[in-house]
């Protein structure tokens, strides 16, 4: 059973007080939610794009990646955060992120914007590509205080993802879901999906990572995912 990721969570943060906060938990309904957070957000800039980690910025600043399949809302959902419509390059076209971007919030975190995995249409030697920029990114960053893995809540769970999910979990990195696109189907199919999902996780997992829904159309789930980062950042 794979349980490292609760281990590091707990050793890094004092999640015992965030507990109260996270409100935005999966089965409230529509009614229930009522979102206000601590976190505001001043300044979000970019820094810069690399393929390669060593690259990236030097810091000891606390930084958050967003990865998912490709098309599953990555980069909308770091200009929903932010409230900047066109911070990160978003495309209906799957594979528009394509480098690891580096955005400097409030001059005191970083958001991380990486290209998406299970892209069909991408060549043998791409993938490969993805696989070493992205996996070496993810075990060497060790400033990495999080990585937010983001579902589509419109399908039921995909392999591609639970394998990814579980690669996090064996290399001991700090993980959360967050389902995305919710505005796209009913509350109760949401909630019906991210059950299969919970479902199928804990065929591996003693307990599940936190879980967040959010849709940067509808603009729900920022506060959530804020409050989240920001209990993170104090508790460092
Ligand atoms: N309805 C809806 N559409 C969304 C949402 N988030 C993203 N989209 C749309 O989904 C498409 C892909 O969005 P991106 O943010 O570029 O997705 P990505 O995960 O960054 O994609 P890659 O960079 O290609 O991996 C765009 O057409 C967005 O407008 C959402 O919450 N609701
Ligand atoms: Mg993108």
């Amino acid at each position: 059973m794979c349980n490292c990721y609760q281990l590091i969570k707990i050793q890094l943060c004092n999640f015992a007080n965030f507990m109260s906060f996270s409100w935005l938990q999966i089965g409230l309904t529509e009614d229930s939610i009522v979102e206000i957070s601590d976190m505001v957000i001043k300044t979000a800039k970019f820094i810069v794009s690399n393929t390669d980690y060593n690259k990236c910025p030097e810091t000891k600043l606390p930084e958050y990646a967003f990865i998912g399949r490709s098309n599953v809302g990555k980069s909308s959902l770091i200009n929903m955060l932010t409230d900047h419509g066109k911070l990160a390059k978003i495309s209906s076209r799957p594979g528009k992120t394509q480098l690891i971007n580096h955005f400097l919030i409030n001059e005191d975190w970083y958001l991380v914007d990486l290209p998406g995995y299970g892209y069909a249409k991408v060549s043998k030697d791409s993938r490969a590509s993805w696989q070493v920029m992205i996996k070496d990114y993810l075990l060497n960053r060790n400033n990495l205080f999080n990585v937010f893995v983001l579902i589509d809540s419109r399908h039921e769970p995909q392999k591609i993802d639970v394998e990814f999910i579980q690669w996090l979990g064996e290399n001991e990195i700090p993980l959360s879901l967050i389902f995305t696109k919710s505005d796209k189907l009913s509350l109760n199919k949401v909630n019906s999906n991210i059950s299969k999902f919970k479902k199928v996780l804990k065929q591996n997992w003693a307990e599940l990572p936190e879980m967040f829904v959010t849709s940067s159309v509808a603009k729900s789930g920022k506060e959530s995912l804020l409050d989240y980062i920001d209990e993170i950042n104090n508790n460092a």
